[in-house]
């Protein structure tokens, strides 16, 4: 046999079997083939992005950094899961006559939770750092957002119907982080002016859309045990696909011409301190005048203090 024509042969190395328990309603060999090739696209997306981001100084690389990761943490899951790995035999709540999913028990991945609990923050730093929100209300968010991965991890853990109290607690925090993304950080995002907006609203759009599919899926799969684990794969994939690599690419491609002074991620730099006027009013520096005395701060902060007004009258 040629190296070309080698299957995949994951489910026949690693079994359908952990703890000494055999489990029933599993994933076949394509549905893992699927997870390779959603594998693939994360990380050739996260490698992109990480070759795009030499094209900007390092002090303008925030958002490149956090999409890279959260590819290549999703890459790594894919892998496992590909591998028919991270995951474990969880007895069922509804028993179904359909064959696809008949059995008293079910591959529950989680692997994938240990990819989202580590990929939603990142993602919402994403946008929220595009919106300009203040730190508190950000780990705030993100806060909601561990509680309702953890609780959707452990609804999928539990085999009585007690799963759905959990699922009702990550519903609630997905739909609090909603509010906050539709109505507090649009308004922020609103603030920094109209080309910021526009970039927010596309990616805030994509994650509203997307992200409310996550409790259907769970609910056809962990959940109510409808569907079966090679269409959990597909559904979770398409719907992973969308969250990481193609947001990613809509997020970069709106900051391209976007100067991340504007939303408050101005970062000092060696050498930033021996630079003549000219080049630090370029950087968006606060400008020192001459030889150090203390003057003019940079004109285009949002909102001018009152300090700033009486000091330094309109130039
Ligand atoms: C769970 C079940 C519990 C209730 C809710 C859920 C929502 C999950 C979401 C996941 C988003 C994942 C992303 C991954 C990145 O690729 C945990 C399924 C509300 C919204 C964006």
């Amino acid at each position: 046999m040629s190296t070309l024509d080698r299957r995949n042969d994951a489910t026949t190395v690693n079994p359908f079997r952990v703890n000494d328990r055999d489990v029933v309603i599993h994933q076949t060999v394509r549905g893992a083939d699927w997870y390779y090739a959603v594998c693939a696209i994360m990380g050739a997306t996260a490698l992109t992005i990480m070759v795009l981001s030499k094209r900007k100084p390092r002090t303008d690389r925030i958002f490149f950094y956090l999409s890279s990761t959260l590819c290549f943490v999703a890459c790594i899951a894919y892998f496992s899961m590909g591998s028919n790995l991270g995951w474990t035999p969880i007895d069922v709540d509804f028993q179904r006559s359909n064959p696809k999913v008949a059995g008293r028990n079910r591959q529950i991945f989680y692997a994938r939770y240990i990819d989202w609990v580590i990929t939603t923050p990142l993602l919402l730093t994403d946008l929220l750092l595009t919106a300009g929100m203040p730190w508190p209300s950000i780990l705030w968010v993100i806060g909601l957002d561990e509680l309702m991965i953890v609780t959707g991890l452990l609804g999928a853990l539990v085999r009585s119907r007690y799963k759905w109290g959990f699922y009702t607690f990550g519903c609630a925090a997905m739909l609090y982080i909603f509010y906050e993304l539709g109505f507090v950080a649009r308004r922020h995002a609103l603030a920094l002016g109209k080309d910021v907006h526009r970039v927010y609203v596309s990616c805030g759009v994509l994650t509203l859309v997307v992200w409310v599919l996550y409790p259907i899926a769970w609910g056809l799969s962990e959940g109510g045990n409808v569907i079966a684990p090679d269409s959990e794969g597909i559904f979770y994939g398409i719907l992973d696909v969308l969250a990481k690599p193609c947001f990613s690419a809509a997020l970069i491609w709106g900051h391209w011409n976007i100067d991340p002074a504007r939303l408050g991620l101005r970062i000092h730099e060696i050498g930033d301190e021996g630079l003549s006027s000219a080049e630090r009013e370029k950087r968006d520096l606060p400008n020192t005048g001459h030889d150090g005395a203390p003057g003019v701060h940079s004109h285009h902060h949002a909102a001018p203090c009152a300090e700033n007004a009486a000091a330094a009258p309109t130039v």
